[in-house]
């Protein structure tokens, strides 16, 4: 079957790589890239591009009447350190958008479905290691709530629409290809923009903070392997865990140290980011994904370490 597929949030830290991926597999004009913003020159010269605002329903509707997706990858969403400086528009674009996209789905008879969760699912009493899937949720910020409810909701259309949506609770997520755009776990990606431009990197999260994390080469696989798993393996159609792997800002300071001899990190005193991280997992349990899919993690921190230093080299 031809798959014509729409990516919406095409401009950010998964869609800059995922369209990409797509792109290779379906072949450039089955792939429209979509965003309220320009789209970076990687995206829009290697195929078609839509101007898209999930929260306008007509403008929305029209895309998805033009193209006639087989797949949509809705993608754009408010993260967890913006989304608690601008609680309202979080919420709102997080899930507004969601159900617009649902809806349409469901109009417009969409095969599949991709929705990103995240580990901000969580909260302060769910177990803190080794955190499983079914457990106590109590997230304290806009996005994790927003990220529970949308769960909700995806399962929900599946239950009572038969809409194949699927997800993932992605870890935080490291990149070389594009920047994250606000979120807890950005300090990950960032030390190694600093590391290489002036050889140190202040850390917004305190050095024993350990959290999930994962290559987004490993997560752009998790994403095309769940896209294309038989739907009849799938238990879960809210979202899987992903457990990634976890570390701290100091062990990910040694690794670069083992490449970068002459790099310092120091720790900021205080930052309103530590406390959504206090609240999240600290490692996860995806035996899920790895039972239903197959799922199966490829890079640890030093093969990341060496992936990003080898590759920003080159860009920066
Ligand atoms: C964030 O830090 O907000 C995101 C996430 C873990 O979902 N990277």
């Amino acid at each position: 079957m031809t798959e014509k597929i729409i990516v919406i949030g095409a401009n950010g830290q998964i869609g800059t790589e995922l369209v990409n991926a797509l792109r290779n597999i379906h072949g450039a004009e089955q792939v429209i890239a979509s965003d309220i913003n320009d789209p970076a020159y990687a995206i829009r010269n290697t195929g078609p591009f839509e101007f898209v605002n999930v929260l306008d329903k007509d403008n929305l509707h029209h895309i998805f009447q033009k193209h006639q997706p087989t797949q949509v990858y809705l993608l754009a969403a408010i993260l967890s350190a913006v989304g608690e400086q601008r609680p309202k528009m979080a919420w709102d674009l997080n899930m507004t958008g969601l159900i617009h996209v649902l809806d349409f789905a469901v109009e417009f008879k969409v095969s599949k479905v991709f929705w990103p969760s995240s580990i901000a699912v969580f909260g302060p009493h769910s177990p803190q290691f080794n955190t499983p899937q079914y457990c106590v949720m109590d997230p304290n910020t806009v996005y994790g709530f927003s990220k529970l409810a949308g769960e909700r909701w995806c399962e929900y259309y599946f239950n009572k629409h038969g809409l194949d949506v699927r997800s993932i609770r992605y870890p935080g997520l490291i990149g070389w290809r594009a920047n994250p755009g606000g979120g807890t776990t950005d300090y990950a990606v960032h030390i190694f923009h600093e590391a290489l431009k002036k050889g140190k990197y202040e850390s917004f999260l305190s050095a024993e903070t350990a959290l999930p994390m994962m290559y987004m080469d490993d997560a752009i696989r998790a994403t095309l392997d769940l896209m294309n798993a038989p739907a009849e393996s799938l238990t879960i159609r809210s979202a899987y865990n992903l457990a990634g792997i976890s570390f701290t800002p100091t062990q990910l300071a040694e690794e670069i140290k083992k490449i970068m001899p002459n790099f310092a990190i120091s720790y900021a005193e205080s930052d309103p980011r530590q406390a959504i991280a206090d609240s999240w997992p600290k490692s996860i349990d995806d035996s899920y994904a790895q039972k239903d899919w197959g799922w199966k993690l490829e890079y640890d921190l030093p093969a990341i370490t060496a992936d990003m230093l080898t590759n920003l080299k080159k860009i920066i």
